[in-house]
């Protein structure tokens, strides 16, 4: 897999597809703000890679390369577009963000697809970022990505950037599942807003919805059982545009011949006024619109005078109210035109499509006013790109005070646009300032706009993410034998014959899945005859010690073995040790303190008590009582209540420092011993003073031994995957085989 250093994860990749004339697709870059500012961090790096959706549902196109970047397409197939895009990221988070504007709409399958597709980003963004990598993880859509590539990847930076507001809490405690939206987002090292205040309303929901302690701009995240305590940051780092690339526009000959026809084609009149925005429902396009029709039918204004053009791009046209808005939009624009338009020229010029960026800086040069009158908006880079675009000092610009760029460009006109006599009047003091006032106000907005452009924006907060994060050490999971690699047989059977006459060992081994081969049922199981037999056998030697290692409980492991005093059993990965033959001195386990006391024991009761009350408000949920650890058992709980009832022990498990809390496939085990099956084999090759072990696992929890392994010990993964282990077996029949041939090694060596 590749690793890259710098690794952006966002919705979109920077490409649209556009099938050639031959039928070949050929990706094209997209421009935008977003996509210069990455070009520009990457250029700091070694290898950068862009992890996002190409575009076309269904479709799995290979990783490629563009512009220095390697770019890694992420498959959505059309219902997972209908469901996580359309659905919970438009119709669901965007209004609910937007100070819920339209009704946010909540259905359970959206989020179950929301979820599925960021588990898909995340699994891509951990594959292809190298050791101590950079992740930088983009916007509403991807919210639990940041949680997600921690869990894989702990030792990787990642930051987050939300380039749309966020709610205050008493907005954001509406979303159905806030609390694992909360801690996606909190995977993140640097949670990045456009305004102080979003970043406020994060801290605050993180503190009122989750308990966590807030300091300053920090939140901490308290760590599980023995996994440490993280800090948080959240900041607003306020996003900006690439300011150079609109100023040379600006100088282009042909764009400023534009500029002038434009003018003309609009019958030269004495004013233009424009509006750009995408067409949704949180631009306040409605009461722009409302507010023209209002000045023109009070006669303040003249449409032989002014003309007001409406730059609406189309925007998410499968969700229902960017439909109505279209409709309502559209209704409006011709009811005005028809009541006030001179014959051949319009009073509002409404164009319902997409510009190049050349088009588009001549609408902001020829704009005598720019109207930016958003309901709620994150940022809006139309309001900073008109300023650029103005190196005259020309230009008037009214403002909505809900976005984000009301906080930075102080010399707009700042209006509030629900209050319609309030922009009307706004509307009449842009179109009546002087060209002094103008330039006044335009010198302050533009040095706001070129100090602080995207460039910065990205450096900025890169910066600080490298100031903020505190991975883990690079994992090195040790891997001995790939996957795949089946070691070396000959190697293996003459190690094992020095091991047969090595004088005192330990023969120790897992028992699921080596000397039982798997079963659904964990009752029906069958241990194999041949092996125990080996077992019993090789245990009558005083200087053999023979030990079963299990997950499972004592009891339960006695119950399925039925073995013979002089073997150990060993259960709960460690924590239950049986019965003791002579051989090995009981004291040195006991101050190895793997097993219970009463403090433990008090402590177990509370972990039931509590998981029992969990259980209790999601029916289905089961406790397991082991003897040193407490399990939830979610798998019968019906329907969407289960992941509730995991979160809720999770929540639980914050709370106890001293417990070791392993998630897994719907289950959540608490154990109040804190040892491994490496523990545990380590203490009892003390205890019996073996020379040497052998160890049989087949587990991933059966790793603790392997990487144990001395010089004279022998580790023997059973079974495929990457293993510390140094040897590879089959299946049990090999297992039987193995440890049939050690009992006659030892047998023919005397023993
Ligand atoms: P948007 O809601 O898309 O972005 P905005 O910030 O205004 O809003 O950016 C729109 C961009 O699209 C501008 O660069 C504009 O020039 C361009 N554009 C609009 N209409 C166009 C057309 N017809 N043809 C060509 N280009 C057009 C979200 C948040 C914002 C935040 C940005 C960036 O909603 O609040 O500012 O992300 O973080």
């Amino acid at each position: 897999m590749s690793s890259h250093e710098l690794v952006i994860v966002a919705n979109r990749l920077p490409v649209d597809a556009r099938t050639l004339p031959d039928g070949a697709t050929e990706w094209v870059t997209s421009p935008g703000g977003l996509v210069t500012a990455m070009e520009s961090v990457m250029r700091h790096v070694e290898s950068g890679a862009w992890v996002g959706w190409h575009g076309s549902p269904g479709e799995q196109p290979e990783p490629f390369t563009a512009d220095g970047m390697s770019l890694y397409p992420v498959r959505l197939d059309a219902d997972e577009v209908a469901r996580y895009y359309e659905g919970f990221s438009n119709a669901t988070l965007w209004p609910l963000y937007h100070d819920v504007i339209v009704d946010p709409e909540f259905h359970r399958t959206w989020w179950d697809t929301y979820l599925a597709v960021n588990r898909r980003f995340a699994k891509e963004a951990a594959a292809v970022a190298g050791p101590g990598a950079t992740v930088w993880v983009h916007d509403y859509q991807l919210q639990l990505v940041p949680e997600m590539i921690r869990k894989d990847r702990p030792d990787l930076r990642i930051g987050f950037f939300n380039h749309i507001p966020f709610p205050p809490v008493e907005l954001f405690s509406q979303l159905p599942k806030r609390n694992q939206v909360l801690r996606g987002l909190l995977g993140a090292d640097l949670v990045g807003f456009q305004r102080e205040g979003d970043a406020q309303n994060f801290l605050a929901a993180a503190r009122q919805l989750l308990g966590y302690h807030v300091e300053g701009h920090a939140v901490t995240v308290p760590g599980i059982g023995t996994q440490p305590a993280r800090d948080v940051v959240a900041g607003a780092y306020p996003i900006s545009i690439d300011s150079a690339a609109v100023s040379a526009l600006t100088e282009d000959a042909e764009v400023r011949a534009r500029a002038r026809q434009l003018r003309e084609d609009l019958g030269q009149p004495k004013k233009i006024v424009l509006g750009v925005d995408r067409l949704d429902y949180t631009k306040g396009i409605r009461h722009r619109l409302k507010a023209w029709g209002e000045l023109l039918n009070d006669g303040v204004v003249d449409p032989q005078d002014a003309v007001f053009v409406q730059v609406a791009t189309p925007s998410r046209e499968r969700v229902d109210a960017y439909r109505q808005l279209r409709d309502e939009v559209e209704l409006t624009v011709g009811r005005i035109n028809g009541d006030f338009a001179p014959i051949g020229r319009p009073a509002i010029s409404y164009q319902h499509r997409t510009f190049d960026r050349r088009d588009m800086t001549a609408l902001y040069m020829a704009a005598d006013v720019a109207l930016v009158t958003s309901l709620r908006d994150g940022m809006n880079l139309v309001a900073k790109e008109y300023v650029a675009s103005r190196p005259d000092l020309r230009g008037a610009l009214v403002l909505s005070e809900f976005t984000g760029a009301a906080d930075e460009l102080r010399a707009a006109i700042l209006v509030n646009p629900h209050d319609i006599d309030e922009l009307k009047a706004s509307i009449l003091q842009a179109l009546a300032m002087t060209e002094d006032e103008q330039e006044l106000a335009m010198t302050s907005l533009r040095r706001q706009v070129l100090d602080h452009d995207v460039q910065a924006w990205a450096h900025e907060f890169l910066e600080d993410l490298e100031q903020a994060g505190n991975p883990a050490e690079p994992v090195s999971h040790t891997v001995t034998l790939a996957d795949g690699d089946d070691g070396d047989a000959e190697q293996l059977e003459t190690k094992l014959t020095e091991f047969a006459h090595t004088p005192r060992i330990l023969v120790a081994s897992d028992f699921d899945g080596v000397i039982a081969p798997i079963v659904a049922d964990r009752d029906a199981v069958m241990p194999d005859a041949g092996t125990l037999e080996a077992l019993t056998e090789l245990a009558e030697d005083d200087d053999v010690t023979v030990a079963l290692v299990s997950g499972r409980a004592l009891a339960d492991l006695d119950k399925h073995t039925q073995m013979p005093s002089s073997v150990v059993l060993i259960g709960s990965h460690g924590a239950e040790i049986g019965a003791l033959p002579p051989t090995v001195n009981a004291g040195v386990l006991d101050a190895a303190s793997l097993t219970m006391d009463e403090t433990r024991q008090g402590r177990l009761d509370s972990v039931i008590r509590s998981l029992k009350t969990i259980a209790l408000k999601h029916p289905g949920a089961e406790v397991e009582v082991k003897p040193t650890a407490a399990v939830l058992h979610t798998r019968g709980v019906r329907g969407r209540s289960a992941p509730d009832a995991t979160e809720a022990a999770l929540d639980y498990a914050r709370t106890l420092p001293w417990a070791t809390v392993t998630p897994g496939k719907e289950v959540v085990e608490f154990s109040v011993v804190e040892t491994s099956k490496g523990e545990a084999l380590d203490a009892l090759a003390r205890a019996c003073a073996a020379d040497a072990w052998l160890y049989l696992g087949d587990d991933v929890t059966d790793e603790s031994v392997f990487v144990r392994a001395g010089e004279h010990d022998l580790a023997v993964k059973v079974g495929d995957g990457d293993t510390a282990a140094d040897h590879r077996v089959a299946d049990t029949d090999a297992v039987r085989e193995l440890v049939q041939s050690l009992l006659e090694k030892r047998r023919a060596n005397g023993r």
